[in-house]
């Protein structure tokens, strides 16, 4: 792959910002010398990874803290962007959870709500207040996080599967919708990584979390926010529609090669 950047003085919204894939893509984008926008509920992360690219890559970095699940939050933080002339360039939805993992019959309502609500509705109240800014300048890029979970259900997925079906709908959705723009729409499904993910899963449960990790090699958050730049660093004519990206140890959702 060729390493011209692109990317250099573009402006990149990352919801989701404080953990995981968000805080990799973060640190992606502000080596290629974006402008970053971060959005997450945890200010104490957002501080200290906004302090980290100031000092490592001398990155223009402002940080929100938000619940992408509040629309009220989400407008008000687009507005501030419109009114101080932000515009963005790239919008990465990734803000997204799993909660809990049981059988559909034994679901509990929270945690469907919270997966609902933030992997769904939160991606939409965030594309809603921003995609308008780069309707109107007949550019920009927006970039969901799905996932394998998105392609094929496994056992005790269900509403997070849906979930990441749905986005995946979105994406194809959105696409169509953009169609006649210049905007670009793509999204990046990966497979297990390890990250928080897990963790958030199982209510914070240390032991559990780690296991699922157990006798494979899982990709980083570093791994997935390379695609990420791949994905947005390609030439003004390429849309790299979707991107899916998997431990070589995993072939589908559930089929994993755990002999070490
Ligand atoms: P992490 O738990 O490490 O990070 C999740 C991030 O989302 C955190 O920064 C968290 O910040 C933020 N977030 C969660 N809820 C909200 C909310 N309501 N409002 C704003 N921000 C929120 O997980 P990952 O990095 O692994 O996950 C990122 C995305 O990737 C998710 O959409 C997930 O579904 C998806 N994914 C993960 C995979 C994996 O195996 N790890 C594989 C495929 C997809 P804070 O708590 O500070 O708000
Ligand atoms: C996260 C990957 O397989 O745990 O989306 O659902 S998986």
């Amino acid at each position: 792959m060729e390493n011209t950047n692109r990317l250099k003085g573009k402006n990149v919204i990352v919801t989701g910002a404080s953990a995981g894939f968000g805080a990799a893509i973060a640190r992606s984008f502000a080596a290629y010398g974006c402008a970053l926008e971060l959005w997450a509920r945890r200010r104490d992360r957002l501080v200290s990874l906004r302090d980290e690219l100031q000092r490592t890559h001398d990155a223009k970095v402002s940080l929100r803290v938000l619940d992408v699940r509040d629309r009220g939050a989400v407008a008000s933080a687009a507005e501030d962007l419109r009114s101080a002339g932000w515009a963005p360039d790239v919008l990465v939805n990734n803000a997204g959870l799993a909660s809990g993992f049981d059988p559909i019959h034994e679901g509990d309502y929270a945690d469907w709500d919270a997966m609902i609500d933030t992997n769904l509705k939160g991606l939409l109240n965030v594309t809603r207040e921003i995609l308008p800014m780069m309707v109107e300048r007949d550019a920009g890029h927006v970039i969901n996080i799905g996932s394998v979970a998105g392609y094929m259900a496994y056992p005790k997925g269900n509403v997070y599967n849906a979930t990441k079906f749905a986005v995946r709908g979105l994406t194809e959705a959105m696409a169509v919708d953009l169609f006649g723009t210049r905007v670009r729409m793509s999204s990046v499904d990966p497979g297990a990584a390890e990250t928080e993910f897990s963790l958030v899963r199982f209510h914070g449960d240390d032991d559990r979390a780690r296991k699922v990790y157990d006798g494979f090699q899982p990709l980083t958050a570093q791994d997935v926010a390379d695609a990420v730049l791949y994905v947005a660093n390609a030439p003004a004519h390429v849309n790299v529609s979707k991107l899916v990206i998997m431990p070589t140890a995993q072939r589908n959702p559930y089929l994993i090669d755990r002999k070490g």
